[in-house]
């Protein structure tokens, strides 16, 4: 029997016509879901299934239950677009209780990512089989909701309190056979799991068992504590309102039945459903996918192979790109011009290594093999036999045109080469060589091994092979390209200029480098401005400000803050001094007394009379200076859309993922409202400095978000 409806779904995919397939071997029923690409839980999804299981439940020739799906995984949760909707019947929660309540057991085959509302379909199963390999999570609280299907009651009865709280608050899945886990799954299956399932459901119907019902488990025992630790980290979730949700849900377990728990969670999971965090959260999951999904020009290039990588420089950048291409599988060879920078970087990598291994993130012969494919040298020659370059020397236009002419008699014909530059115009470098169509802008970001943000510049010359090629090294990185265009800092940095410009002009007015990081981490950043100049090197900024004069000197206004900064040595953490001081060895920066007195000497040198500025001043004017470029930014098509430039800053600079992005966000505090803010502070502090983007007064005007339309 078939069941299912034809046509597409909420998501446009297009639905087989069979959403759930019901087959038979001899006693037992197989519901089979069938919604690629990740059996999704939509409403017609839902549906079929629902007339499935009735229909197998009164059918007295099937003793037992199986419940698969087809394609690449079990079921990922419930179907996301549809949380924008208003709810719609059969709801999850009542499915699973079916299923739960079912007088004939049920076994889950389980299979890929166990996720979400498709977790909670399995843990209502009476039985669980898996294939090798498969992984379970509770992520709903990535989209800032809690799962609202029963998983707060029944998670904890199989795997204990403690670990189901940790995996609902960190959302990641985990392999059913990680020790953690045990208790979830019954069987791990050996050759085809649908006939593993049919095996296990045929041995418990020879062993008499009834239906195992996960709500009558025992409660396992947990530490006294178990609950307060879990909120002591849920309560460092600043500007999250799930995570605590989720401490309370779970805790019910303990303290009311098991249906007006599951009642409680599912209200819970309505009301997060309509927060702006989760709108935005889910703002992000599909912007990073569309961002993955088809990256700009990347589709039309073929790839080139690529194996050995070098890398020139071996500075703060060049020793993280060496370790996130070693951990990709690559073979690196590390060139750096100063002999003890080539020792330091090796020494850096090897201890990085030597830290993983101490944390049994890597086992010693994993640890062997990563070094083992890296090599260094002082010459430009070792670069010879490398499928791609990537230069990651001083951001001086002087010495990339150097280091470029050298790669582009030296690196092999088809190399990629690129340029982790953070300002120049790749362009111009591309100029340096013959082969301007092999040179891409790969801009990476610091600690380029943790960050997942990759800015992929293309220029006019680039040849699609070219972006195709950077664009398969980036995925193989397990990091997300975003592809652009222009210069002057491409996305993030071109925005980021002119919130650096507006937070200097904030010290020189009277604020101070903590009050204003302070105002920022508040509104959610995970480092605010002047934390970040400190990590990524105040010469970098620097460098970028001399070349740039102008962008700090809008109506006249003239700020060398950054200049006096550098002339002090002070360079940020490694110097241990920049606008915070740094015990050595420490990342944890502290007001310095000497900044201070440097910024009352400025501003009484400059004429200003220092006053404090608010915290929500300090936050508006750096945010709307963000956006205000980042529609110059969607203006110039230096991205095919806009959510690119959410995903810029979700992924490269530590915007709240819960505001959505800087366009996201703008969206929700409503464009005409932007605008006239940006108006009112062009009024108080100068027109030229605070001039509306052409595309910010268009779209306010028409009433239009950056999300809805893009440029004509
Ligand atoms: N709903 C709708 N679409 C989804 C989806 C979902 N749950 N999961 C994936 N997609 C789409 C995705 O947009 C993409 O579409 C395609 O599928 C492939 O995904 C009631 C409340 C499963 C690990 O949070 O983590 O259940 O871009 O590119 O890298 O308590 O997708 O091709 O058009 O990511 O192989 C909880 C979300 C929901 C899991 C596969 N579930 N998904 O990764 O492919 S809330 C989740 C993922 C819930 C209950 C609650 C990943 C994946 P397109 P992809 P992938
Ligand atoms: P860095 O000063 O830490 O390292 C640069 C290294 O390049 C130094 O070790 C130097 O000895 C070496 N070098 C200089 N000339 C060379 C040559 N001719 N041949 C070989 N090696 C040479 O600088 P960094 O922070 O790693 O920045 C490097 C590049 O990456 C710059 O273009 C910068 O703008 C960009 N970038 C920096 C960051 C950041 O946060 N620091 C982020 C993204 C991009």
């Amino acid at each position: 029997m078939k069941t299912g409806r034809a046509g597409s779904d909420s998501s446009g995919h297009k639905a087989p016509v069979n959403l759930v397939a019901l087959t038979r071997d001899g006693e037992i029923a197989i519901v089979t879901i069938d919604h690629p690409p990740v059996n999704a839980l939509s409403q017609p999804v839902r549906a079929a299934l629902v007339a499935a299981i009735d229909k197998v439940l009164v059918d007295d020739e099937v003793r037992a239950i199986v419940v698969a799906c087809a394609g690449r995984t079990f079921c990922a949760g419930a179907d996301i677009r549809e949380f924008d909707l208003a709810p719609q019947p059969p709801h999850l929660v009542d499915i699973v209780q079916r299923i739960e309540d079912a007088p004939k057991p049920v076994v889950a085959a389980l299979h890929g990512e166990v996720l979400g509302g498709g977790c909670e379909l399995a843990l209502a199963c009476h039985y669980r089989v898996a294939a090798p390999g498969t992984r379970a999570g509770l992520p709903e609280v990535t989209l800032g909701l809690l799962p609202g299907s029963g998983g707060t009651q029944r998670m904890p009865r199989l795997v204990g309190f403690d670990t189901a709280l940790e995996m609902m608050l960190d959302g990641k899945p985990r392999l059913v056979t990680a020790p953690e886990l045990t208790g979830l799954v019954d069987e791990i299956a050996s050759g085809d799991l649908k006939a593993s399932a049919v095996a296990f459901a045929r041995n418990i119907l020879a062993a008499d068992a009834t239906p195992r019902r996960t709500r009558s488990l025992p409660l396992l025992a947990a530490s006294p504590d178990v609950f307060a630790r879990h909120a002591d980290v849920a309560a460092k979730r600043r500007g999250e309102p799930a995570p605590a949700r989720i401490v309370a849900a779970v805790k019910r377990a303990t303290e009311m039945n098991f249906t007006d728990a599951v009642a409680r969670a599912r209200a819970d999971f309505l009301a997060l459903r309509d927060s702006p965090e989760s709108r935005a959260l889910r703002h992000v999951f599909f912007a990073e996918r569309e961002t993955a999904r088809s990256p700009a020009g990347g589709s039309a290039g073929m790839p080139r192979d690529i194996e050995r990588v070098a890398v020139i420089g071996a500075g703060t950048m060049g020793q993280g790109i060496a370790i996130a291409l070693l951990d990709a599988g690559l073979t690196v060879t590390l060139v750096e011009a100063s002999d003890p920078a080539l020792a330091r970087a090796n020494e850096r990598i090897a201890a990085h290594y030597q830290g993983a291994l101490e944390k049994k993130r890597i086992d010693a012969t994993q640890k062997e093999a990563l070094l083992g494919r890296l090599s260094s040298s002082s010459t430009l020659s070792a670069i010879a036999d490398s499928d791609c370059v990537i230069e990651a020397v001083f951001e001086d236009i002087g010495v990339k045109r150097q280091v470029f002419e050298e790669i582009d008699r030296v690196a092999p014909g088809g190399a990629l080469l690129t340029t982790n530059t953070s300002y120049l115009d790749v362009a111009e470098i591309a100029g340096f060589t013959k082969r301007p169509r092999d040179v891409v802008g790969l801009h990476f970001f610091s600690p380029a091994n943790v960050m997942r943000l990759v800015e992929v510049v293309r220029t006019d010359a680039s040849s699609p092979d070219a972006l195709a090629s950077a664009l398969a090294l980036v995925k193989r990185m397990r990091k997300l390209g975003v592809v652009c265009k222009g210069k002057d800092g491409f996305v993030g940095n071109r925005m980021l200029a002119q919130r650096t410009r507006e937070c200097l002009f904030m010290l020189e007015e009277g604020a101070l480098p903590q009050e204003i990081d302070a105002a920022l981490e508040s509104f959610g950043f995970a480092l605010g401005p002047f934390g970040v100049a400190d990590l990524a090197g105040i010469d970098i900024g620097w460098r970028n400000a001399i070349l740039r004069r102008q962008l700090l000197e809008v109506g006249g206004r003239r700020c060398d803050l950054l200049d006096q900064m550098v002339a002090a040595g002070r360079l940020g953490q490694k110097t241990n001094a920049g606008w915070f001081r740094y015990e050595a060895g420490s990342r944890k920066g502290r007001p310095d007394p000497a900044v201070e007195a440097l910024l009352i000497e400025h501003s009484r040198k400059a004429g200003i009379t220092r006053h404090s500025i608010a915290s929500a001043e300090i936050v508006e004017r750096s945010l709307l200076a963000m956006i205000n470029e980042a529609a110059r930014i969607v203006e110039e098509d230096v991205v095919s859309r806009a959510s690119d430039v959410d995903v810029v800053w979700l992924t490269g600079y530590g915007f709240p993922r819960y505001r959505g992005g800087p366009l996201y966000y703008a969206d929700q505090l409503g464009l005409p409202h932007v605008l006239a803010r940006i108006e009112s502070l062009a009024e108080r502090l100068g027109a030229e400095y605070w001039t509306p983007a052409p595309l910010l007064q268009r779209l306010a005007q028409a009433g239009q978000g950056f999300h809805a339309a893009r440029p004509a």
